[in-house]
């Protein structure tokens, strides 16, 4: 249950508030400092694949104002930064040795947060996979997993004397079924056996790269971000019933299981088994994907509504290129709530069932919310942004987290997504996510009310009645 809006509400003392970005939505420099291609570099630079022909070539141009970025950061009181390295910066070919400008980048940006008391919170993997690799097989060749281990240790031997947390992957789900099954992300491929194929490799570098970091150095907190959705029947019929399980399986427990029970999900493994017949999977991944993490991190926007494939198709379910192999013809709906600029429903109460489900179904582990926000158009009126759209949005979602914590959920921190508006892949910069506006012409930044409001909320480790912090800055 979600609070009634409106109440006051303290967080745990040392909760840890932040804010998110990746690597290829910010930094820009792409050409710069030894970087070579990935797959996002190619993929947006494919005609037809990103809206407007938008790249990541410039983006925030992060990679040159860093330093001013952090001073943002610090202003807002932020308790940490989670952001992505991008691989090939720092292993350019993704194998062989590492690329010591791209190292070095990332260590002044390190000591510049700890400069600012703000803990760095480093994922190694946010889709940005080195072109070579993609050109050796991808993700779906098991030699991908291998090599980002061996990624993993060289950036983590090189930052791990000032860094502690360390998630492998944000978000496999995308890089999988996106990325291999419908291919509307980079590296645009569609088939759904490779994208099973993929998700396993991504599930089995994970395994094999905290292994190898633990084995440096066993006192640092490693973890993995999934992308995890509520689920609800468009109607209560056992059709919809069954689309809703089907969906969840390929959403949600098809990373959950492996990684924390080690094992894949029966239902799924049977759904899927006119796709593939998990012939990739070897003896002995499952121990290694499920090795023991420090922390989960969940990534929430919204709700799926799913019922079952129109009564009138005659396959009911039929391969085709697809998020979702082997159910390919579910159908999504909606529950007629306020959407965001990305037509998700705003649905605040699917946080608090997304974490006392994954409270409740998995073994006890620390979690972190490591991505939740909101796209809205946002205007610029007199050199201010007053985005009371997503203020709002995200007073409902940490309402939401007290809520799951007052639950029992062992919920330990907040990051909000994003930082800064950014490139929103294949929505290019048309999509904006940030607390702090850029104008992409000037790389002008200007902190929106809801970057005001979340500093007052970090300041007082707690909501005020509706959201007041807000009104209280904005005036
Ligand atoms: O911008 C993305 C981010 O890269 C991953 N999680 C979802 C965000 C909004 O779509």
């Amino acid at each position: 249950m979600t609070s009634p809006n409106g109440h006051r509400v303290a967080f745990p003392p040392d909760f840890l508030w932040g804010a998110a970005t990746a690597a290829y939505q910010i930094e820009g420099g792409a050409t710069e400092g030894g970087r070579k291609p990935s797959i996002w570099d190619t993929f947006s630079r494919t005609p037809g694949k990103v809206k407007g022909g938008d790249t990541g070539d410039v983006a925030c141009d992060h990679y040159h104002r860093a330093a001013d970025d952090v001073k943002l950061m610090a202003g807002l009181g932020l308790k940490s930064y989670r952001f992505s390295l991008a691989w090939p910066r720092i292993q350019p070919d993704g194998r062989g040795p590492a690329n010591q400008e791209g190292l070095d980048f990332y260590r002044r940006l390190v000591d510049d947060l700890l400069a600012n008391g703000i803990e760095p919170w480093v994922t190694l993997y946010h889709w940005d996979l080195p072109q070579t690799l993609e050109d050796a097989g991808g993700w779906p060749a098991r030699d991908t997993a291998g090599r980002f281990a061996e990624y993993a240790e060289i950036a983590h031997q090189a930052l791990g004397d000032r860094v502690r947390y360390w998630t492998t992957f944000n978000e496999p789900w995308c890089s999988a079924f996106l990325g291999y099954g419908s291919g509307v992300h980079a590296p645009g491929r569609s088939d759904g056996a490779d994208a099973l194929r993929a998700a396993h490799h991504l599930m089995l570098g994970h395994g094999l790269a905290v292994q190898a970091m633990r084995a440096a150095r066993p006192e640092h907190s490693f973890g993995i971000t999934l992308n995890l959705y509520a689920m609800s029947a468009q109607t209560d019929s056992a059709a919809d019933a069954d689309a809703v399980r089907r969906i969840d399986g390929l959403a949600n427990r098809i990373f959950l299981d492996p990684v924390l029970r080690g094992q894949y999900p029966a239902d799924v493994v049977e759904d899927v088994s006119t796709v593939t017949d998990f012939g990739h999977v070897r003896d002995g991944d499952l121990a290694i994907i499920s090795t023991p993490l420090s922390v989960l991190g969940v990534n929430y926007y919204s709700r799926y509504v799913v019922a079952a494939p129109d009564g009138e198709s005659a396959e009911p379910y039929w391969r085709a290129p697809s998020n979702w192999p082997g159910s390919e013809n579910v159908r999504f709906g909606d529950r007629g709530l306020p959407v965001t600029d990305m037509d998700w429903e705003i649905d605040a109460p699917g946080l608090v069932e997304v974490l006392e489900r994954v409270h409740r179904e998995y073994p006890a582990i620390p979690i972190y919310v490591t991505e939740n926000g909101s796209a809205f158009v946002d205007t610029v009126v007199d050199g201010e942004v007053d985005d009371q759209d997503r203020l709002a949005y995200f007073d409902a979602h940490l309402r939401a987290c007290s809520d799951a914590i007052e639950a029992g959920v062992p919920l330990r921190g907040y990051f909000a997504w994003s930082l800064m508006d950014n490139f929103e892949w294949a929505w290019g910069y048309s999509k904006r996510f940030g607390m702090i506006y850029v104008d992409y012409d000037t790389q002008v930044r200007i902190p929106k009310s809801s970057a005001k409001w979340y500093s007052e909320v970090i300041r007082r480790n707690g909501l005020s009645p509706s959201g007041s912090e807000g009104q209280e800055r904005a005036q």
